[in-house]
């Protein structure tokens, strides 16, 4: 019989207040999710902001095995954001925790509240360095192997914290 469970990527980032001790509570959080274990995480990373503004961000990725549906991972990341007290006034705004599904397993989903694989992981030092400090060997779901991408993206300031 086929597993229930999925390997999902979580990308996690912050820019307001103490970055570092929020992504890594986040990690926390990650790890007491239901349902769910928490099989990787990267390095920290500094960031330079990516179309955002503010300070530099503190980036990381992990990597999850979950039975959770993608929209209740999803709804369990945004109640983690809230706890830590994510606020919303405009799109990108500097946030104190955001958490996204990158990928859920093979699944390439379009719906109104989640589109995976993450529409703009590919153009994302943030992402992709943290994602393959865990897996050299990730294939995005309809792309292709995340390493591919690297090349383009080699002009983004990142440095392991
Ligand atoms: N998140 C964004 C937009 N820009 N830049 C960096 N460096 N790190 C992020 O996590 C980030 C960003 C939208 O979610
Ligand atoms: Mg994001
Ligand atoms: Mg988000």
């Amino acid at each position: 019989m086929a597993s229930s469970f999925t390997r999902a990527w979580i990308g996690i980032g912050g820019n307001l207040g103490d970055a570092r001790a929020t992504v890594e509570e986040a990690l926390a959080h990650l790890a007491r999710l239901p349902q769910s274990q928490l099989l990787r995480s990267s390095s920290l990373y500094r960031t330079a902001p990516i179309d955002s503004s503010g300070d530099d961000y503190v980036n990381a990725v992990a990597l999850l095995s979950t039975s959770l549906t993608a929209l209740d991972l999803l709804h369990a990341l945004q109640a983690i954001e809230l706890q830590h007290g994510r606020e919303r006034p405009y799109r990108n705004a500097p946030r104190t925790l955001d958490l996204d599904v990158l990928m859920y397993g093979d699944a390439r989903l379009q719906e109104e509240a989640l589109i995976v694989p993450h529409p703009r992981m590919t153009q994302r030092a943030f992402v992709l360095v943290p994602m393959l400090e865990i897996d050299t060997d990730v294939v995005i779901p309809g792309l292709g192997p995340a390493r591919d991408f690297l090349d383009a993206i080699r002009n983004q300031a990142i440095s392991r914290l």
